[in-house]
């Protein structure tokens, strides 16, 4: 079993795996412990990570970034609309509604939805984890934002499927810093004692997320979450680009927004002038050359004149660390630190706010780019019955307050309640009790859509199946179990039907009012992948047939037997909104391993090439040293052609014809190489033997 945690970023992914010496974040094949969260579709293959970031600019319509935000989301939606108009790649409407992707792929056009574009970037993922730890990957540990709704979630759990990982859990990206910052530390309060408060910040490249946990010995618990889930260091860099575009107009007659590979540029600089001006206040250049129309830019900037531009952002740093206090009800001396990470924070101006919001100052002890991802790993660890970690218990919050509403058929009653509130503790079961005489809907969702950053407040109906009235005609006793998963997903698991017993008292007083039992958090005993049980509900969609059930729910009614009390499963009929059908997925499945053997094939072809054109490259230079006492003409005009080749109809050929020339080659190069070996090798020979002498 693998302990791999991946920090899926908007911008940039990081990846820590857990090795005997304990966690550490690993690099990818180009040293870089950062993969950029980028895809370039090309006429013969995918590139991903670093290769594909290098695309940006060349490839710019069929070059695929910023997408994270864009799951679950309908393609009309306002934030994909908002975004479509400043992307260089298209976004297209699917046929079910939501948002795809439409790039230029092995010479057709083609769209991708979003769990395949999120899957490629997990392939990659997954395959630098391998090669780190020279071992399949499957189970793994992601990070997700915690005010991604159901919808977002589940989502994204469909494209870890896609890219063949099984996900353990979706931890929220403040919760696993939580985790990586408490789990190391020897000085935590012991149980009894008084919580420690932990501040943590979050700013990444598109988003700002906040969090309290409270910590004792081997624990910690999420007490309150907040965001701004359209704040972060892209905003930044728009500003630089509105003001750089203005610029140049006025100083060199430049549309810069007109040309979308110069815009490309732009933002690139920007960017790096953003993170060159949180270490320098003096005047910075932004100089580009040959930037449009042949003509080269420059311009400048410094940190005094950017704090002044970006005043409308900084305002909004406040808003969340506001929200979070509140609904804590701690004061700013309950709080023992501000631990701050994600690239933004490095920006001086916004550890300003936060600092002077908390009146302290605030720490970076963590790695402000790592840290979700080795709380991440931390999380595989503790899941993995295969590492021994310490024990640490993790409650996370429900960020959004969930209700129920009932109804049957016939009957006219309707009724709700509020089964989740804001911040409850999450994994969480409940257990609630109906008194029915017929098949049943639930509908669940979100209770208060205005502080919901997503259009639809519905998470989806549920209807319970084969509820039958008692013989005597009486209301029957239904015991439905919900829960909010691991993952942060919410489900009916299971629902069952208490039978009467022939002469029992009990059951008989009628309850008008549904009563909610909390089951507390069975999940965390098991790396519980309740997501397969998402599916096999889909499966009694489509076939009838009954769902699995729930093991711990069956342990629970085989004990309560002693009580006379029968009970029967009855199956769910599940309709989550807009998660993908399973044909559906099975299909994305066996199209990523398509892609994945068309990357191979296409980089072995590439090798084969580049090996040729490497020996020619190699021989002919030594022909001209080393090689030069040797007869070789006839070598020398075969290298020649071959280099010709290579540029006209050799270009583009078959792995084997590559082979081919290789070995042709080589028949007539070894036979030189072998003489210049014998020759060179003859003094050496007499220069041991004189040693031994
Ligand atoms: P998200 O968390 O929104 O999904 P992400 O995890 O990909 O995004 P991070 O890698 O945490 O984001 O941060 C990237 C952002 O931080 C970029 O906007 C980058 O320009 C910015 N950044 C990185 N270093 C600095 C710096 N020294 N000064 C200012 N900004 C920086
Ligand atoms: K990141
Ligand atoms: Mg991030």
């Amino acid at each position: 079993m693998s302990v791999v945690g991946i920090d899926v970023g908007f911008q940039n992914c990081y990846i820590a795996v857990a090795r005997s010496g304990g966690i550490e974040t690993i690099a990818n094949e180009y040293s870089d412990r950062c993969t950029p969260a980028c895809i370039s579709l090309a006429s013969k293959n995918r590139t991903i990570g670093n290769a594909a970031k290098s695309q940006i600019i060349t490839n710019f319509k069929n070059t695929v970034h910023g997408f994270k935000k864009f799951h679950g989301r309908a393609f009309d939606d306002q934030y994909v609309q908002g975004e479509k108009s400043k992307l260089p790649y298209n976004l297209h409407r699917l046929d079910n509604g939501s948002t795809g992707i439409k790039v230029r792929y092995l010479n057709e056009d083609k769209v991708f939805t979003i769990e395949q574009m999120t899957a490629m970037l997990l392939t990659k993922l997954k395959e630098t984890s391998e090669h780190a730890l020279k071992k399949p990957v499957v189970d793994c540990v992601i990070s997700v934002p915690s005010f991604f709704t159901d919808i977002e979630r589940r989502s994204l759990m469909d494209a870890t499927q896609i890219a063949g990982l099984n996900c353990l859990r979706l931890i929220n990206d403040t919760t696993a810093v939580a985790l990586a910052y408490g789990i190391y530390k020897q000085d935590l309060p012991n149980p009894e004692e008084k919580p420690r408060n932990v501040v943590f910040v979050d700013i990444g490249h598109s988003s700002y997320q906040v969090s309290i946990a409270s910590f004792n010995k081997g624990k910690l618990k999420v007490l309150a979450t907040a965001f701004d889930p359209y704040l972060g260091g892209r905003n930044f860099d728009e500003l630089l680009v509105e003001y750089f575009c203005g610029d140049f107009k006025n100083r060199f007659k430049l549309n810069v927004k007109d040309n979308p590979r110069a815009l490309l540029r732009l933002y690139q600089e920007c960017e790096k002038l953003k993170k060159l001006m949180s270490a320098n206040s003096s005047d910075l250049p932004l100089n580009i050359e040959c930037f449009m129309n042949d003509i080269d830019v420059h311009g400048k900037m410094n940190r005094a004149q950017f704090e002044e531009m970006c005043a409308q952002l900084w305002m909004r740093v406040e808003a969340p660390l506001k929200s979070v206090m509140e609904q804590s009800k701690l004061s700013r001396d309950e709080i023992y630190a501000i631990e701050v990470v994600g690239g933004a924070t490095r920006i001086p101006a916004i550890k300003e706010r936060i600092s002077k919001f908390f009146g302290k100052d605030i720490s970076t002890t963590l790695n402000a780019d790592e840290a979700v991802a080795r709380g991440c790993a931390l999380q595989c660890a503790i899941l993995s019955p295969a590492f021994k970690v310490r024990e640490f218990s993790i409650t996370d919050a429900v960020p959004f307050p969930i209700t129920l509403r009932w109804k049957s058929p016939t009957d006219e009653s309707v009724g709700e309640c509020e089964v989740y509130s804001k911040n409850h503790a999450a994994p969480f079961s409940k257990v609630i009790t109906f008194h029915k005489k017929e098949p049943f809907d639930l509908e669940a969702f979100y209770s208060s859509p205005h502080e919901l950053p997503y259009p639809d407040s519905r998470i989806g109906r549920f209807t319970i199946q084969n509820v039958v009235p008692q013989p005597d005609g009486d209301s029957s006793k239904v015991k439905v179990k919900v829960r909010v998963n691991m993952h942060g997903i919410f489900s009916v698991s299971s629902a069952s039907l208490i039978e009467k017993q022939k002469g029992e008292a009990e059951d008989v007083q009628m309850e008008t009012e549904p009563t909610v039992q909390n089951e507390g958090r069975p999940e965390e005993q098991v790396g519980d992948t309740d997501w397969q049980k998402n599916i096999s509900f889909l499966g009694a969609r489509h076939g009838g047939s009954h769902p699995d059930g729930d093991k711990q729910d069956q342990a629970a009614s085989s004990s309560k037997a002693k009580s006379k009390v029968k009970s029967v499963d009855l199956p769910i009929w599940a309709n989550t909104t807009r998660q993908l059908d399973r044909d559906v997925l099975n299909n994305f499945v066996e199209y990523e391993k398509k892609m994945i053997i068309q990357d191979k094939l296409e980089k072995e072809r590439n090798d084969a090439k580049n090996a040729v054109e490497e020996y020619v490259y190699e021989l002919r230079d030594k022909l001209c040293s080393i090689y030069e006492r040797y007869e070789s003409n006839r070598l020398t005009i075969m290298l020649e052609d071959t280099e010709n080749w290579l540029y006209e109809e050799g270009e583009d050929q078959e792995k084997e014809i590559y082979q081919d020339k290789l070995f042709e080659l080589k028949k007539f190069g070894e036979p030189i190489e072998e003489r210049y070996r014998e020759h060179e090798g003859r003094p050496r020979a007499f220069d041991e033997l004189g040693k031994k002498i």
